[in-house]
């Protein structure tokens, strides 16, 4: 046994690595990409060759985890909340099939949207796919959830879904480890054939399977260590706090807690244990990171009978990060500030760096586009959607990674001339590619711009899966090479460039830009390894 002062995300790595890990599969996405990267930098997963490196994408990610399930190896995948609505597919049938080795899924989401396009809940996903979850209130639980998290899995049958937010995902705190265990033996399931095959006939009744193991989950849920009742004298409020907002509530209470508590960190909801605390108290205040997933599910259960207080009736705000001021605030209490931002935090809106390569491109692109009236730039997600921003105010449009390009198809089949996709290297690997092909299929008139920096500069510079290979994927997907354009985008190359952009833009069909030069952050970092 050993204490580590840990990230949330490091804990919950350490705890795989413990627990027999043979593989992690994951996307780049704040605030989960520190789970991958530690592995990455782990001896321990070196010597043993644990799986480490990136996927193309969330989807690609958990299958692979699946498939090492299959072979009967513990996996772990790892994503952004957003990440899961890629990932679903895969995600809601895995709930089918069920798994063979323990196999977790990581949702980490961002609540507030510190860095994120939204900001949704993915317990409403575990719900929705029927299937167990855990949601860590200290970086220990999250530690001991994923060493245990694993065998659960296996004695259940079914992949758990872990959810952590930002905070918990960001903040150190003292974690004690335990044994390391050995890797499972590869073993691929006996009645692999009947479970892993969601032909319909089967499908029916791996459904019927799901839905007979609710009851295994939830007694699960009950005699969880991780879901507590804590009794107190003062019945008049009842609260329900889960994951994260347990530790918030406990900051409030130093001295122990005034009303009986609740803490859920394992679903589905452990029902007599809320049952318990409903009958026994006059009013319930639901405290929880996110959606008010539980309150509208307690109010289902219980329509008007009980007075529930949370989200959904102001006593907390609906949307954005919880704090330990606004539980205080919630319970009535004098608050003190001690959470909020200081002052003397100047708030600055985020730019693009000096010397990137997107402020050339947009640069040149915006003297080109000067010329035509009724262009329109689909942008996407990465460092380059700064570009939104003053000086530069050049795309319309950031959706979801891979949208720049299948929105700029559809809009050129709408009308729209000149229709520009502006899309980073690592977002067309991960979901640019397939809409490629729907423009090369109908030979659509449209311009997209790889803006290339060789990295995935966005989430810290993880390795970008077309890294060397754009112009030939792009020539496999169809594209005419004639009319696949590689720039510098520097300066002194503007004339070159803006004439290339002019030349693609009248062609009457694809055209793919690729301005290439490395990111000045990953540069810089080179250049200071290569001093040491
Ligand atoms: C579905 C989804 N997965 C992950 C992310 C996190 N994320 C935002 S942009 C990005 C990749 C950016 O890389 P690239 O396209 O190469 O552009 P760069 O930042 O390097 O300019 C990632 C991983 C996200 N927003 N959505």
């Amino acid at each position: 046994m050993e204490k580590h002062l840990f990230l949330g995300d490091e804990a919950i790595a350490q705890a795989a690595i413990d627990a027999g890990l043979s593989g992690v599969y994951a996307y780049p996405g704040t605030p989960s990409t520190e789970i991958t990267e530690y592995i990455q930098g782990s001896a321990v997963a070196k010597e043993r060759g644990i799986h480490c490196r990136w996927s193309a994408n969330e989807k690609t990610a958990m299958e692979a985890a699946l498939g090492m399930s299959y072979a009967g190896k513990r996996a772990l995948c790892c994503m952004k909340h957003v990440g899961l609505n890629v990932a679903a597919d895969c995600f809601m049938n895995a709930a089918m099939s069920g798994i063979n080795g323990g196999m977790i899924i990581i949702s980490a989401d961002d609540p507030s949207m510190h860095s994120s396009q939204n900001e949704q809940d993915n317990r409403l996903f575990g719900n929705f796919a029927m299937i167990p979850m855990l949601e860590p209130s200290s970086q220990q639980e999250a530690y001991d959830m994923v060493y245990e998290g694993f065998e659960l899995s296996e004695k259940l049958g079914y992949p758990i879904l872990v959810r952590i937010t930002t905070r918990m995902a960001h903040s150190r705190a003292g974690v004690v480890t335990r044994e390391m265990k050995a890797e499972n033996e590869m073993h691929t399931p006996g009645d692999g054939r009947q479970r892993f095959i969601l032909l319909p006939a089967l499908a029916r009744k791996r459904f019927k399977s799901l839905i007979a193991a609710q009851e295994a989950f939830t007694a699960s849920s009950e005699k969880s260590a991780y879901n507590r009742y804590f009794d107190a004298t003062n019945k008049d409020l009842g609260i329900i706090a889960t994951g994260i907002a347990f530790n918030y509530l406990s900051e409030n209470y130093p001295e122990g807690f005034e009303h009986p508590v609740l803490k859920i960190s394992q679903y589905p909801l452990p029902r007599k244990m809320v049952e318990k605390i409903t009958g026994e108290c006059k009013e319930i205040l639901v405290l929880e990171e996110g959606y008010p997933v539980v309150e509208e599910q307690l109010k289902g259960f219980l329509g008007q009978c009980l007075k529930v207080h949370g989200r959904l009736d102001g006593t907390l705000q609906r949307d954005g990060e919880l704090t330990p001021d606004a539980v205080g605030k919630a319970l009535g209490k004098e608050i003190t500030g001690y959470y909020a931002t200081p002052e003397v935090v100047e708030q600055r809106p985020p730019a693009l760096c000096q010397g990137c390569g997107h402020r050339d491109v947009y640069e040149a692109l915006n003297e080109v586009l000067a010329e035509y009236k009724g262009a329109k730039v689909f942008g996407d997600i990465g460092c380059y959607t700064l570009g939104a921003l003053p000086p530069f105010r050049a795309i319309d449009t950031c959706i979801d990674m891979g949208a720049s390009v299948t929105m700029a198809k559809g809009a050129a089949d709408g009308g729209v001339f000149p229709a520009i996709s502006v899309i980073g290297d690592s977002t067309f690997t991960h979901s640019g590619m397939t809409g490629l092909l729907d423009c090369v299929n109908e030979n659509t008139h449209i311009t997209i711009v790889i803006s290339d920096n060789e990295t995935t500069a966005m989430t810290g510079g993880q390795d970008s899966a077309g890294t060397g290979r754009l112009e030939s994927i792009c020539a496999g997907i169809g594209v005419d090479p004639a009319h696949i354009r590689v720039m510098v985008p520097l300066k002194k190359n503007y004339e070159e460039m803006k004439n290339i952009i002019r030349e693609e833009i009248e062609y009457k069909g694809v055209s793919v830009l690729i301005p290439r030069r490395e990111c000045i952050q990953t540069l810089t970092r080179k250049k200071k390894a290569s001093k040491k």
